[in-house]
């Protein structure tokens, strides 16, 4: 089956652990909107109620809407379950996310979840991180020059994020770095390099964060734990 078929599988699977009065933080991406419609259906199905949504995007937060999932701005008290889908998850599920560019609200509302659940089809499985994805940092637009300069003293390589005239601008009003990961690194002790350099704001490296990952092959959708 095509991608968007596998995709759907794992969002279906994510949204049946939603339970009647639960707070859940929604996804960014082409494999949460699975979720977020399946959670919007079983909503408007009667098979839920009392759910409230914390969107991790515009995006999300309109999708949302159109769905019928009331959305409520983060706040300090803790999400019952958070589902999202990722650009890379190693067999401990750690991950890389930020290729649609929602990394720091996912990172700032998934911290917040009891259970962070993620989905994904198999293309997303890799035996390390950095095999398939760069790793997406997102930089204060100001001074994202001399930013870029300051990450490239750390022996990273990687481009700011430009698809066309101008440079990509996330939800934040901020900038993303692409940062191509060496061949070996230790995740905890590069993530935490490139966090303390001045002018970035967060990175896409998700450690130790997920749950489960309900991840779909053609075989069917297995349950990934760490
Ligand atoms: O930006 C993000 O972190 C998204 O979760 C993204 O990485 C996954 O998006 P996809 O499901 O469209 O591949």
């Amino acid at each position: 089956p095509d991608l968007e078929v596998l995709k759907k599988a794992a969002g279906v699977r994510a949204a049946a652990l939603v339970e009647s009065g639960m707070r859940v933080g929604l996804g960014t991406g082409s494999t949460a909107k699975y979720a977020i419609e399946e959670i919007g259906r079983r909503l408007g199905a009667g098979e839920l109620s009392g759910v409230v949504g914390v969107a991790t995007s515009e995006a999300s937060d309109a999708l949302a809407r159109a769905v019928g999932i009331p959305v409520e701005p983060l706040d300090p008290r803790p999400l019952d379950l958070a589902i999202d889908g990722a650009d890379e998850i190693t067999p401990g599920l750690d991950l890389i996310k930020g290729l649609g560019g929602a990394l720091l609200r996912e990172k700032l509302t998934e911290v917040q979840a009891r259970r962070l659940v993620i989905i994904a089809d198999h293309t997303k499985l890799v035996t390390r991180l950095g095999e398939k994805a760069p790793l997406p940092v997102e930089i204060a637009r100001f001074g994202f020059l001399s930013t870029i300069e300051r990450l490239r003293a750390l022996g990273l390589g990687g481009r700011l994020r430009q698809p066309g005239a101008q440079p990509y601008l996330t939800d934040n009003g901020n900038y993303i770095f692409d940062a191509q990961l060496p061949e070996q690194f230790d995740p905890a002790e590069l993530g935490d390099r490139i966090k303390g350099t001045l002018g970035v704001v967060e990175t896409g490296l998700f450690l130790g964060m997920a749950e489960r990952a309900f991840v779909a092959a053609p075989d069917g959708v297995r349950k990934l734990t760490p």
